[in-house]
């Protein structure tokens, strides 16, 4: 197997923090600049489907996209009693909710205000002040930003 990544990008410190959780430490590992174009040469997008990282590379020549696809497939290869996706029926109904609520009202919005408003990927994509601006806004008004949800999403 092999992982490719960019090791200062959020959704590979997301997938890494995972994999070093589970004790997973001796992948190999190819980085992959995505903040220098590296994704976006050709023999890259054949591998991938969105294009993006992290990718993990499997055993039989197939690849493996999204943080969270990738990090499931560790966890039950990897043998631990984590049970970080949970544990019963609720629980990992309840991983799933936060795992959404966190991707789609969190983590999309902090995409889209930082590169919008950084221009990081003005080398492909049109940045729109205006979008990045009110994706900040989603994100300060998400529920997110409540207290009361941080402590259930920790317990
Ligand atoms: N939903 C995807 C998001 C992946 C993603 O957006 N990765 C970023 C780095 S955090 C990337 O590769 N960006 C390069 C680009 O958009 O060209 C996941 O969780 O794996």
């Amino acid at each position: 197997m092999k992982l490719y990544d960019h090791s200062v990008t959020v959704s590979s410190k997301r997938l890494n923090l995972f994999l070093k959780e589970i004790g997973v430490t001796d992948i190999e590992r190819v980085e992959v600049n995505v903040r220098e174009g590296g994704n976006l040469d050709q023999s890259y997008q054949d591998k991938s489907v969105n294009g993006k990282v992290p990718l993990l590379e499997l055993d039989d020549g197939s690849y493996l996209s999204e943080t969270v696809a990738i990090s499931r497939y560790f966890d039950e290869i990897t043998p631990n009693d984590l049970n970080l996706f949970g544990a019963s029926t609720l629980e990992r109904a309840k991983v799933e909710m936060w795992n959404r609520i966190v991707e789609i009202d969190g983590i999309q919005n902090a995409f889209q205000a930082f590169r919008n408003l950084s221009g990081i990927y003005s080398d492909r994509e049109n940045c729109v002040e205006a979008w990045g601006e009110e994706a900040k806004l989603e994100l300060s008004c998400s529920c997110l930003n409540s207290t009361s949800n941080w402590v259930s999403l920790s317990t």
